[in-house]
């Protein structure tokens, strides 16, 4: 009986404790603020807002390329009418594999591929419409874009993405909304099903008129319920739930760069409950994505709910999004693209940069000869980190989660203050003396994002001097200053949610930092 007894409370004790672990673990990818939380309760809801896993992956890839390329290249415009005879898209020399080696080669992951733009014209032979390659002298009306790049990227170890406007100006049942919506969502399938995975879909919300002159109810729940039916692991960027746009196309993203924003929806509950599913079509959009501040303390304290929703930027290699032989001697140099990778991806967001192919189905040698340059640069950069190695002390550090791992080289590693977060520093020492002027700083986002302030100071002359001064970090922060020469360094913590997961903590020498 006794034994019965000692057992039972046993079992009981595990459940119990399974169960505390299970309600223990409060991260999803979205919080509900409730009108009773005090300011404490919703920076600890924030503190705990996490990606989803495609969201976790999507992040992880750091750099992707766009690829705008359609019947825009041959008229040598930006915007297509709808017009256009299919018959003009004729590239003499298309080499999918020439896009995926160059992109791949200059370090992207993945690559998205504009399959219909606003114009109306179709890189696939889609059923639903005679506007697309099919109509084209292009392999004679045999040929399909979208497949040769697919199998060409999936071929060079890259991801593969699809940009499918909304608007079409070619489409006659365009602005007729529901038939229109039915057609978008069967061209989508066509592309979620055909050409393997695909890893992001990537809506623009430009929606004009049609070739009838009306405009277009877009049915985005419908849209995203086929994404997710389909292809449930890609992202859905822009006008999704998945991936918020930055705000500007200029290739700099903001140096307070929160990954968990606010949202302001009536019916909180259900909202929250369906985040970045398909049946919550405008749940996703913060008010202002231009706005400097998204995801301050000033601005989740009246949330109604907080999302993970990372930012992205992207941005074109010249100036035009697609190719024109005017712009050839304006690409964008390798020095002002890694200063682009430094203020995007270093600046807690993912890069799209867009390399557009040329009337010959390729990428132009100046396009190529940047982005080599590029890569040679961030290799130069990022080849010896002089963290490694270094003996590492903090002033606290949570059971198991030792300061030396923010010098591990493992991202999933991480060094987590006490509970005394705010003024806890972290200090490297050394190898040697070292000469740098980029630091490299990651959360691990799986946690969550959490500094809000912190500050960096090196050993110099006998004392510590304040190198740099940051807010966030998230996924990845780089900050650049004139060369120093120390053999020690500290981060302290001035403000953050809660403890934050640091996972690196690199120290790096730029030949562009003067
Ligand atoms: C914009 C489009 O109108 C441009 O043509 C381009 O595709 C860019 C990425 O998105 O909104």
């Amino acid at each position: 009986m006794y034994k019965k007894n000692i057992l039972c409370i046993t079992i009981l004790f595990v459940l119990i404790s399974a169960f505390l672990n299970i309600q223990a673990d409060p991260r999803t990818n979205f919080a509900i603020i409730s009108p009773d939380d005090s300011m404490d309760d919703i920076i600890l809801k924030a503190a705990n807002v996490t990606p989803s896993p495609q969201q976790y992956e999507w992040q992880r890839m750091e750099s992707t390329a766009f690829l705008h390329f359609t019947i825009n290249t041959f008229t040598d415009k930006e915007w297509g009418e709808g017009a256009e005879d299919p018959s003009l898209f004729n590239p003499t020399g298309l080499d999918a594999r020439q896009w995926a080696r160059v992109l791949k080669e200059a370090g992207m992951k993945l690559a998205i591929l504009t399959c219909k733009h606003h114009d109306g014209f179709c890189l696939w032979p889609s059923r639903y419409t005679e506007h697309s390659v099919k109509n084209s002298p292009w392999r004679d009306g045999r040929g399909d874009v979208v497949r040769e790049v697919s199998d060409a990227c999936r071929e060079a170890g890259l991801k593969f993405g699809v940009y499918l406007s909304p608007w079409d100006r070619h489409e006659p049942s365009y602005g007729d909304s529901p038939r229109y919506n039915e057609h978008f969502k069967n061209q989508l399938r066509e592309l979620l099903t055909e050409y393997g995975d695909i890893a992001e879909v990537w809506f623009d919300g430009a929606c004009g008129e049609g070739p009838n002159g009306k405009r277009q109810v877009y049915d985005w729940p419908g849209y995203y319920e086929v994404i997710r039916e389909l292809m449930p692991d890609a992202v859905i960027a822009i006008m999704g739930p998945d991936v918020r746009w930055v705000g500007t196309e200029s290739g700099y993203g903001r140096e307070t760069e929160w990954s968990v924003v606010p949202v302001e929806m009536s019916d909180r509950e259900k909202i929250a409950a369906n985040s970045q599913k398909a049946d919550a079509p405008d749940a996703f959009m913060p008010k202002d994505l231009m706005d400097a501040d998204l995801g301050s303390r000033e601005k989740i304290k009246t949330a109604g709910r907080l999302i993970w929703y990372p930012s992205e930027v992207d941005v074109s290699i010249r100036p035009g999004w697609f190719y024109h032989a005017n712009q050839d001697d304006q690409v964008k140099t390798p020095e002002k693209l890694v200063d682009i990778y430094f203020s995007s991806v270093g600046r807690n967001s993912l890069l799209l940069l867009n390399v557009p192919p040329d009337t010959r189905g390729l990428i132009h040698e100046n396009d190529v000869q940047s982005l080599r340059g590029m890569r040679a640069i961030l290799d130069d950069i990022f080849r010896e980190d002089f963290a490694r190695g270094a003996r590492v002390f903090a002033t606290s550090a949570r059971n198991g989660k030792k300061a030396d791992a923010v010098v591990d080289g493992d991202y999933e590693t991480y060094w987590m203050p006490g509970e005394d977060a705010d003024h806890a520093s972290v200090e490297l020492n050394l190898t040697g003396k070292r000469t740098f002027n980029v630091i490299l700083l990651q959360e691990n986002i799986k946690v969550g994002q959490r500094m809000e302030q912190f500050r960096i100071e090196a050993w110099i002359d006998n004392g510590w001097k304040t190198v740099a001064d940051g807010t966030t970090i998230g996924y990845k922060r780089l900050l650049g200053f004139p060369g120093i020469t120390t053999d020690r360094i500290r981060l302290t913590i001035l403000e953050s949610r809660t403890s934050p997961a640091l996972s690196t903590f690199g120290l790096y020498n730029s030949p562009l930092i003067k």
